[in-house]
């Protein structure tokens, strides 16, 4: 089984964190292969970056199609092109915020998110609204950290502790979900410090994406998830218009 974990940011390094996240949980005989964008921003923590990683994104995913994927890995937390990129892939198509959303609410009554800066907070809260029940997500919580500071700035994992005791307090929350894929490696030592889970999406979607692959499930192209219809592109997106595989 060949799982892809894409990056949709363009920070290589960034992937191999997030690489080495998904491998750390992946079962025996799941290759697991971390992608770097050829296209789009260093990081995404805006609308205009989310929009502008979506190209890029959905080139990885029919690139996969075309090398036999077998499901992929949207691993930022904006879930960024998840429903375009699951009209064109056959298998499964997970998002890092829909996989730590749903794993929440399966593992307490409500939960925070601990985000990057808090222009995104806005996101996290529209993704909430799709992916968990009403009043199940009780908080979107800002440290003030950039997406690539989060592993070279030392101070940022006692930052991240901090912000999610917080939420927990203030929202009277029981499980902290990261929401940002450059938290990966902070997982563990977060849910020591706080002694309640904590979720790391790449993590949750890797399994979660094992699991639909171990039981035979992939993306149904019956409607919405069809692929696109046929049509012509122009400009810089000219072949966007004959990437579809499937
Ligand atoms: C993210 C993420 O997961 N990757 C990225 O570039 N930005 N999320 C965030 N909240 O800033």
């Amino acid at each position: 089984m060949r799982i892809r974990v894409i990056n949709p940011n363009t920070t290589a390094s960034m992937t191999t964190l997030i690489e080495a996240s998904a491998r750390a949980v992946a079962g025996p005989g799941v290759v697991v292969e971390g992608v770097t964008p050829a296209m789009g921003p260093a990081s995404i923590e805006s609308h205009y970056d989310e929009a502008l990683s979506v190209p890029g994104l959905l080139a990885a995913i029919a690139a996969g199609e075309r090398d036999g994927a077998d499901g992929y890995v949207v691993a930022c937390f904006g879930d960024p092109g998840l429903d375009a990129a699951r009209e064109i892939a056959a298998g499964p198509v997970v998002g890092i915020a829909e996989a730590a959303m749903h794993a929440a609410t399966l593992l307490g009554r409500g939960f925070s998110v601990v985000t990057t800066l808090a222009r995104t907070r806005g996101r996290a809260l529209d993704l909430a609204v799709r992916y968990a029940p009403a009043g199940a997500c009780r908080g979107v919580w800002a440290c003030d950290i950039p997406v690539l500071d989060l592993d070279r700035d030392p101070a940022a994992l006692a930052r991240v502790v901090a912000v999610a005791r917080q939420a927990l307090a203030r929202d009277g929350s029981d499980v902290i979900v990261l929401g940002c894929a450059g938290m990966a490696a902070f997982c563990a030592q977060v849910s020591a410090e706080l002694g309640v889970p904590v979720i790391d999406g790449v993590s949750a979607a890797t399994l979660l994406v094992q699991s639909l692959i171990t039981l035979g499930l992939r993306t149904s192209k019956r409607d919405e998830y069809a692929a696109p219809l046929p049509k012509t592109y122009i400009g810089p997106l000219t072949e966007f218009g004959i990437m579809r595989s499937c």
